[in-house]
């Protein structure tokens, strides 16, 4: 499928999925989300894809945000389907079977932050810049920035970042719990690559269950977590790459994991 303001490229196992709105900084207008939600359904049905690395294209900006001219014009009725949009497409990230790593450019400002939050990990390059600026327009955060950033650093640091507007750089990202490793500029995508080959490398039911059992567990007490776990855990025994994964262990030799 052929998309105006993206780039889909394979590697291997990988799935690099560039956002590439050069003129706007690679804002997200309603387009650009329907395309992100293609591409995910797109990939999600590709067998040959293990993990998949989202982007932006160029050397400044991962996605600087909302489209604010498109924002601008919209009425309550409509901010609200376009909010809607938004969740639909993070919701789409988070459930992809596929693990799913923000490799964060440049600018990842209000949309920005919050699409990386709907990846699995996160990375950036040193010059990346992360924060919620939608207060300082009047607005507030929403793609799902008051959900997942409390989730994932905490409610104190989620509203000093969220009340302020604030920008942080990498490293404040990555002393917080934002972004997982920093890497020089020009180091980051073969960072990426590098890690996506190691997770790919993994038995793919392994780390799809992996995820899905993250995801079902935060939103579930523990107990029912646990129980979300042992079924799973269960599941994945009626798998080839289980039985052979275990028997090349206890046999010494070596086994390519085949994602059956
Ligand atoms: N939307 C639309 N256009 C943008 C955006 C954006 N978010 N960001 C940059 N652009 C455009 C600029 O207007 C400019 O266009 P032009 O060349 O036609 O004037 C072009 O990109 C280049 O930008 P700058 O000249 O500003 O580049 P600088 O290097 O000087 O600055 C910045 C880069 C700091 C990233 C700056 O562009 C900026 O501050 N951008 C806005 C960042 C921002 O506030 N983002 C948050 C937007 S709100 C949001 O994301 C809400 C999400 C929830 C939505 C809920 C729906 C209801």
């Amino acid at each position: 499928m052929a998309y105006e303001n993206l780039i889909l490229e394979h590697q291997d196992y990988i799935a690099i999925v560039k956002i590439n709105r050069p003129k706007a900084l690679n804002a997200l207008n309603s387009a650009t989300l329907q395309e992100l939600s293609q591409v995910f359904t797109e990939i999600a049905q590709d067998k040959n894809v293990r993990v998949v690395l989202l982007t932006g294209n160029g050397e400044k900006s991962f996605v600087a945000g909302a489209d604010i001219a498109e924002m601008s014009k919209l009425n309550p009725m409509q901010a609200q389907k376009f909010s809607q949009l938004g969740h639909r497409l993070m919701n789409q990230i988070e459930n992809l079977p596929q693990p799913v790593i923000a490799v964060v450019n440049g600018f990842a400002l209000g949309g920005g932050t919050e699409l990386a939050l709907a990846c699995d990990i996160r990375i950036a390059g040193e010059k990346a810049k992360f924060g919620q600026p939608e207060v300082g327009l009047g607005l507030l955060a929403g793609f799902g920035g008051t959900q997942r950033l409390p989730r994932l650093v905490g409610s104190g640091r989620a509203s000093e970042i969220l009340f302020t507007a604030d920008t942080l750089d990498a490293q404040e990202a990555y002393r917080i719990g934002l972004v997982n490793r920093v890497y020089p500029q020009e180091d980051l995508m073969n960072q990426a690559v590098s890690l996506a080959n190691k997770i790919a490398s993994r038995a793919p039911m392994g780390v799809q269950l992996s995820k899905s059992a993250i995801h079902v567990g935060q939103n579930i007490d523990i107990v029912s977590g646990q129980a979300y776990e042992s079924a799973v855990f269960g599941e994945i025994f009626s798998s080839e790459d289980q039985k052979e994964g275990c028997r090349a262990f206890l046999e010494k030799s070596k086994y390519e994991y085949k994602g059956v």
